[in-house]
């Protein structure tokens, strides 16, 4: 018999909802700033590890990423001309066409990707209706009875928690002819018959380094990955090629699981509360390889609480140190725990390469801390930590949530003022999304924020604000959002601040590349460049915020809102309205 195909799939990020608006504002010129997602592809290392597990049983296996795919149309002007069903049909119909899968596996790790994967499971199986699609991530984890229940994808199998050892099992077992009594027994494996089965449960790899590294090499474009933000730009990036252009990073997990009971977070609902750590030295093998491959001078460890244990973090950077000497930048997208962070663990992190820290700090309220999301850190001590970060001249990123199940509008003011008064070099301020899986989500439905009638969450969009509780509206908390966001990373940015021009004028070069029509990008960057002197390439600048305001009225209310007022134009006498110097954000004019 031919070795089976297997075909997975990374589905968009995004609702179908979500990629026609896209579409949309694209035919139609709009671009709101304030309105704009990030589309930019991180690397799928789930999929990645699926495949090398496939590999190892040498099962023929291919990667089709169609966010990233989307994202390469989105910037390449495909869909002036095109509509998402052309896309689906040039993207994946094509593919199916060429390569004629017998296995598709659907990654739908978040539920704003619900309607997407089920878009794609249709058109799978009306390509042809004998291929077996198999679905995996977060969602089908959480919500497979659901799924099942209401037909709401067409799919044959989904697979609970970390898939690996599961999906090799369901290939390998697929052709046989009492597959359906193997599956109802799998305890980790779903299908029609079986899903209300009670001893269906999570898949969990207890030993981490059973398993074969991710495939890196299957992505067919590793050098356009980009992960992971931090100071407005996206802190790490493998783009060799455009406007991120840099050093070639590697994804990389050294843990799985966490054991914090934080209500807003599904992480462990797929991989579980337990701590479980790769060797050391498995890691350190995986890095030699890629390495050699690649030339990797930047890793991103994604684990979800890398530094749990205060000795192992340092066993890691010594043993790193040792093999590597000083190679790498390494950078924690995901953020580290701040309670173990001191002047020790620092000390080794810096010698490792380590140069931007995130902090997980999520709320600047001691009461939030405590009674809303548990996650329960000591603001004092986050203080502390940001010293010690500042005497070894580490950059400090950290990440806030505003608008939780619970919190008052003048807790999120809180948060907005911790930031600021804690000189964060970079304030990620998210609106609260009530993921599936996690506590809050619950207390989202129970207490009727959420209608359970809406099947596909469509609206439920990272960082809209989705909700609103007795205590604030959906709009005002996005208000808050885009409040604390233009405050403590624009008007109050400590790089201009402290008068650390040249790093202000890279940050926000790097965000006005990202978001072309960013009104405080530009007038920060403004900013750094007259701070710096650079009157010429000032007055450019300059330009460009005049154009901005011209062509947008939002624009002139936004600066009038902040009380923003800068100088005219030289030789131009063009706006009435941009005609004083008078800087009166509480950011000092720069000399
Ligand atoms: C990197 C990452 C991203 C990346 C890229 C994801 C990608 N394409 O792989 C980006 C930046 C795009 C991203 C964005 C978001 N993310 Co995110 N992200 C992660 C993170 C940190 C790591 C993912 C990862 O690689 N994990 C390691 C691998 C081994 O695990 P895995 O991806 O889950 O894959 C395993 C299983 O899920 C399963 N599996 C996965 N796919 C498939 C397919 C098949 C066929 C099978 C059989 C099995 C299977 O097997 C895999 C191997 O064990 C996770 C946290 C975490 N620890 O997982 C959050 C996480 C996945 N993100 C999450 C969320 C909510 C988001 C956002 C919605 C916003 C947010 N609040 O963070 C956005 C969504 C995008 C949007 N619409 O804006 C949630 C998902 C929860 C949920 N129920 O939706 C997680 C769990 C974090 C959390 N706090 O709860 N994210
Ligand atoms: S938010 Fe971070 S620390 Fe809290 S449970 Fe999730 S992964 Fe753990």
């Amino acid at each position: 018999m031919m070795s089976p195909k297997v075909l997975l799939i990374c589905t968009p990020n995004y609702s179908i909802y979500m990629l026609n608006e896209e579409i949309a504002k694209i035919r139609d010129g709009i671009r709101d700033f304030t309105e704009e997602v990030d589309w930019r592809p991180a690397s799928p290392t789930g999929i990645l590890y699926l495949c090398a597990e496939l590999q190892r049983e040498n099962i023929q296996v291919d990667i089709l990423d169609l966010h990233f795919q989307f994202y390469k149309c989105k910037m390449n002007g495909y869909f002036l001309d095109n509509n998402l069903q052309d896309f689906f049909e040039d993207f994946l119909v094509k593919f199916l066409k060429d390569n004629e899968p017998n296995y598709v596996g659907i990654s739908a790790l978040f539920n704003t990707s619900f309607s997407t994967a089920r878009d794609i499971s249709k058109l799978v199986k009306s390509y042809n209706k004998k291929t077996t699609v198999i679905l995996g991530g977060n969602l089908p984890t959480y919500l497979y009875k659901k799924i099942f229940n209401n037909n709401m994808v067409e799919c044959d199998y989904m697979v609970l928690g970390e898939g690996e050892k599961s999906l090799s099992w369901l290939i390998l077992n697929a052709g046989k002819e009492n597959i359906g009594e193997l599956v109802s027994v799998h305890p980790h494996i779903v299908d029609r018959n079986s899903y209300l089965e009670p001893h269906k449960k999570l898949g969990i790899i207890d030993n981490l380094d059973d398993l074969s590294p991710p495939a890196h090499d299957k992505l067919p474009d590793l050098d356009s990955y980009l992960t992971g933000s931090a100071l407005s730009g996206r802190m790490g990036t493998t783009q060799r090629k455009g406007p991120e252009q840099g050093e070639l990073a590697v994804v990389l997990f050294t843990s799985r699981g966490c054991p914090m009971p934080c209500t807003f977070c599904a992480s462990w609902g797929v991989h579980g509360r337990d701590f479980r750590t790769h060797s050391v030295e498995y890691v350190l093998e995986h890095i030699e390889d890629v390495v050699n491959k690649y030339d990797i001078k930047k890793l991103l460890i994604e684990d979800d609480i890398f530094n749990l244990s205060k000795k192992r973090t340092i066993e890691f950077c010594k043993k790193l140190t040792e093999k590597f000497n000083n190679r790498f930048t390494i950078e924690f997208p995901n953020g580290l725990a701040c309670w173990t962070l001191d002047d020790e663990v620092i000390g080794w992190l810096k010698k490792a390469g380590v140069k931007t820290i995130t902090l997980g700090i999520e709320s600047g309220s001691a009461y939030v801390q405590k009674n809303i999301i548990k996650k329960n850190i000591n603001l004092k001590k986050v203080a502390s930590v940001m010293e010690t970060l500042q005497k070894y001249k580490i950059r400090a990123r950290a990440f806030f949530i505003v608008g939780y199940i619970g919190e008052t509008l003048q807790q999120m003011e809180e948060t907005i003022r911790f930031a600021q008064s804690i000189d964060v070099d970079w304030a990620e301020m998210k609106v609260f999304t009530p993921i599936v899986g996690s506590d809050m989500y619950e207390q989202a439905i129970n207490n009727g924020y959420l209608d359970p009638g809406d099947p596909y969450f469509e609206e439920h969009v990272y960082n809209r604000s989705n909700i609103g509780t007795d205590e604030f509206t959906a709009k005002q908390v996005k208000d808050v959002q885009y409040n604390g966001n233009i405050r403590v990373n624009f008007l109050n940015n400590r790089d201009l601040r402290k008068g650390n021009y040249v790093q202000a004028e890279q940050t926000f070069g790097k965000l006005m590349k990202i978001y072309p029509d960013h009104l405080f990008a530009h007038w920060a960057h403004w900013k750094a460049l007259m701070g710096q002197g650079k009157v010429v390439k000032a007055q450019e600048s300059l330009q460009v915020i005049h154009k901005l305001c011209k062509a947008n009225t939002q624009n002139v209310k936004l600066f009038e809102k902040y009380e923003i007022d800068l100088p005219a134009l030289k030789d131009s006498g063009s706006s009435a309205y941009l005609n004083s110097s008078k800087m009166s954000t509480g950011v000092g004019a720069p000399s």
